[in-house]
């Protein structure tokens, strides 16, 4: 077992039982032009999250960590879109409309994919999701099963969006949560602080809360 210096208290983890899961570091929600934009947001604000997580993701693959990448969009034809999910916001433009990087949260078009940065090594999967949480409506729940994962460590955006969803969905089945720290983040930084500080309130009621030089210092690896 390793052990993490997290809040609210040390975060224990075997290695072969934990994945780094990275959540939606897609260009529609980090790049000009995309479904973040289209929202009203300033998608500068989530790129303090790209540097620590590109270290993470590092340390993750030096340590033979198991690695997931999810992205949030949606079909071609639209079938798996909500017309409620569509409404809201009432955008001038919204899901499903051409925008500068494709057809906003599309599969397929230039503005789903994950940031070059971030980019996923050949063998980490890629869950493809419809909604918020990561588990609804994806295989991603059996995929960690079968490998026999436990804890999950957590990176992505946005914060109290679908990270927070997907850490309330990976509670409720089961799974061991830490957020690390700077490696999330949010177009709304009242909202960041307190998504994380429901995580690890009530003796960690969501899971535990760490920075990447910890985490990174645990994994084995430097910064
Ligand atoms: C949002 C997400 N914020 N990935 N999606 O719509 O958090």
């Amino acid at each position: 077992m390793r052990e993490i210096s997290a809040e609210p208290y040390a975060f224990r983890f075997s290695p072969e039982r934990t994945a780094l899961l990275v959540i939606d570091m897609q260009r529609d929600f980090l790049e000009p032009g995309g479904f973040g934009a289209a929202l009203g947001n300033d998608v500068a604000l989530l790129r303090s999250a790209i540097a620590p997580t590109r270290a993470l993701l590092a340390a993750a693959r030096k340590a033979d960590l198991f690695v997931m990448h999810t992205r949030e969009g949606h079909r071609p034809d639209l079938a798996d879109l909500p017309p409620a999910k569509r409404r809201r916001g009432n955008l001038a433009q919204g899901i499903g409309d051409l925008g500068p990087m494709g057809r906003i949260l599309v599969r397929g078009e230039p503005g789903h994919e994950i940031i070059a940065e971030l980019a996923p090594a050949p063998g980490e999967p890629v869950i493809d999701k419809p909604g918020k949480g990561a588990f609804f409506a994806t295989d991603l729940d059996a995929i960690l099963k079968h490998r026999g994962i436990e804890s999950l460590l957590v990176a992505g955006v946005t914060t109290e969006v679908c990270v927070h969803t997907t850490i309330r969905e990976a509670n409720d089945r089961g799974y061991e949560c830490l957020v690390v720290t700077d490696c999330v983040a949010s177009y709304l930084p009242k909202l960041h602080e307190a998504a994380l500080a429901m995580i690890a309130a009530q003796g960690g009621i969501f899971g535990w809360l760490a920075p990447s030089e910890s985490v990174i210092g645990a994994l084995g690896g430097t910064r």
